[in-house]
């Protein structure tokens, strides 16, 4: 196996026995044969639009699915990605016969197979370093991750009902592209930019869907203690799983609590009818393993991240939407996008009540809408001192002691300095107690990865009320820490926006070739990360 598509890749170059995160040999070829034969889809998708033809939202979002289930740490079942690639092939398969001239579409457009002792041997020979060019590769494979951080946010749109065919158009092309032989560094590299500027957009797409379903999220105080009833926690990104699973638990005496990333959640208005939402539990994704012992109940995993459960609350999580694990049940949806939680609600009721981790609350839901209101606040502290820098932290959490330095970096932050974040990350600072300016917490909390995009908003808006010409005069700095996929698509996003002298960390991404990174760092600033001193210096120098 080869794989390096996240942060934790072993020694920071690629794993090559097991995945760090848990994926096995067999495992990783079979996520490389997916994303080959969904490469062959795109291809014939790509063309038949070239040739006029239109492709179906259907199969558009089977596309988006297969993405969104080769992330890190989303899905770890070997069955999933057999079946998932049959079927991208009986789909492409039939989509060939309306192609003129398909003779001339690349090998993974024509390749067919029917039985696994053929794709287990495909998958032998698709792997990431087929690709011999090192820098062709990286750039390849930098789309392909953003593409893949692209897909998980179409997915949450499509479950809501909103859709771009000219995003999944994109998406398919870029995808398709990865295969093109004739494309230069150069190509590559405006390929990247067009992708970032397609993961706006999507983003974009994501937040109308979710503030269009359930309201702006609003400034919300969120219980982290526990009450005295059985519960469900609910993790990952899918605020529609939560709804239902919130509609199905009504009256049944069981509390449904939040999980890592879908905290935000809270935030929301429409989530806050139900009475037994009861809060938050726990921290990031990578302290799962004690963290859903200590529950005691039902775990429902709706999206990334999955740690492979300890087989003694394994028969207590359960999967949907692209997560998976072997031996869990997985929960899919009717024809209507209907998903029956009954099993998950039974076996709450013969569970014990959460056992207590801590006790107080986190505050959030500092997402456009909100921040826009307190703009004259804001602005205002700004021009008198008050404010002296703002700090984007937003992305990812992760297991590497490194990650110490965002706790550290957001402690030694100068009192006149606020961090915005979004994603997991938070949970790195999210409980210390680091005041107020006036009145607005020094840690502002927009909501999960894909809410990034609220911070860019926030930032545009600011360079318009400023009369700023350039992003880059606003007096914030970008300090990210990056794990898995979609915080690439956050990246490529800002780079798209003109955001320069980004900080990425704790180690830049091991698929950026020297080349590849030099054209990042002479081109946008990109940078790693220093001594929590020393960095402090440099960014408010
Ligand atoms: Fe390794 Fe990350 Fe790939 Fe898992 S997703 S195999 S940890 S590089
Ligand atoms: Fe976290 Fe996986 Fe990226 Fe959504 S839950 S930010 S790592």
């Amino acid at each position: 196996m080869f794989c390096y598509q996240c942060q934790e890749t072993a020694g920071c170059t690629g794993c090559t026995k097991f995945g760090v995160c848990g994926k096995s040999p067999d495992l990783a070829r079979m996520q490389d044969l997916l994303v080959y034969v969904t490469k062959g889809l795109c291809a014939v998708t790509t063309r038949l639009r070239q040739q006029g033809q239109s492709v179906s939202a259907e199969v558009n979002h089977y596309i988006t699915i297969n993405l969104f289930t080769t992330i890190t740490n989303a899905n770890f079942d070997n069955e999933i990605f057999y079946r998932r690639v049959a079927e991208s092939l009986r789909i492409k398969d039939e989509l060939l016969k309306k192609v003129e001239n398909a003779d001339t579409l690349p090998e993974a457009a024509l390749w067919s197979a029917a039985r696994r002792d053929e794709m287990d041997e495909k998958s032998y020979q698709v792997g990431i370093l087929t690709t011999k060019d090192e820098d062709i590769r990286s750039l390849r494979e930098l789309i392909i991750y953003g593409l893949k951080g692209l897909a998980a946010y179409m997915k949450h749109a499509n479950e809501l009902n909103y859709d771009s065919e000219e995003i999944c158009a994109f998406m398919q092309k870029a995808l398709a592209a990865t295969l093109d032989d004739s494309l230069t560094v150069n190509d590559l590299i405006a390929l990247t930019m067009e992708t970032g500027k397609f993961g706006v957009d999507g983003m974009a797409l994501l937040d109308a869907a979710n503030t269009g379903t359930y309201g702006n999220p609003e400034v919300t105080r969120v219980n982290i203690g526990v009450r005295n009833r059985p519960g469900i926690l609910v993790s990952g990104h899918d605020l529609r799983d939560l709804e239902q699973l919130l509609e199905q638990t009504q009256g049944t005496g069981v509390d449904v609590y939040t999980h890592s990333e879908m905290l935000p959640a809270h935030y929301y208005p429409a989530f806050k009818k139900y009475d037994n939402f009861v809060g938050n539990y726990g921290n990031a994704w990578w302290k799962q393993k004690e963290e859903f012992e200590a529950f005691r109940g039902p775990i429902l995993m709706t999206t990334n991240c999955v740690v492979p459960p300890a087989a003694s609350y394994k028969s207590r999580l359960f999967t949907t939407g692209a997560a998976g694990v072997a031996g869990c049940v997985h929960i899919d949806r009717d024809e209507n996008g209907h998903k029956d939680f009954s099993q998950i609600i039974e076996l709450a009721k013969t569970c014990e009540p959460p056992t207590e981790l801590e006790q107080g609350e986190i505050i959030g839901g500092f997402a456009h809408n909100q921040v826009l209101a307190l703009a004259d606040k804001i602005v205002e502290a700004v021009k008198t001192g008050a404010i002296r820098k703002f700090f984007v932290m937003a992305g990812c959490d992760g297991r590497q002691k490194a990650r110490n330095y965002y706790t550290d970096f957001a402690k030694a932050l100068p009192k006149d300095t606020v961090i915005l974040t979004a994603g997991c990350a938070k949970y790195k600072y999210n409980k210390l107690d680091l005041g107020d300016i006036g009145g607005i917490p020094r840690v502002l909390d927009a909501g999960q990865c894909n809410d990034s995009y609220s911070l860019a908003l926030i930032a545009l808006k600011l360079k318009e009320v400023f009369e700023l010409q350039d992003i880059n005069d606003l007096p914030i700095a970008f300090n990210i820490a990056w794990y898995e996929q979609k915080a690439v698509i956050v990246l490529l996003a800002l780079l798209y926006l003109g955001v320069k002298n980004i900080h990425l960390g704790p180690t830049l991404p091991a698929f950026l070739s020297p080349n590849v990174a030099k054209v990042l760092v002479e081109n946008f600033g990109i940078a790693g990360i220093g001594t929590v001193e020393d960095d402090i210096k440099l960014f408010l120098e």
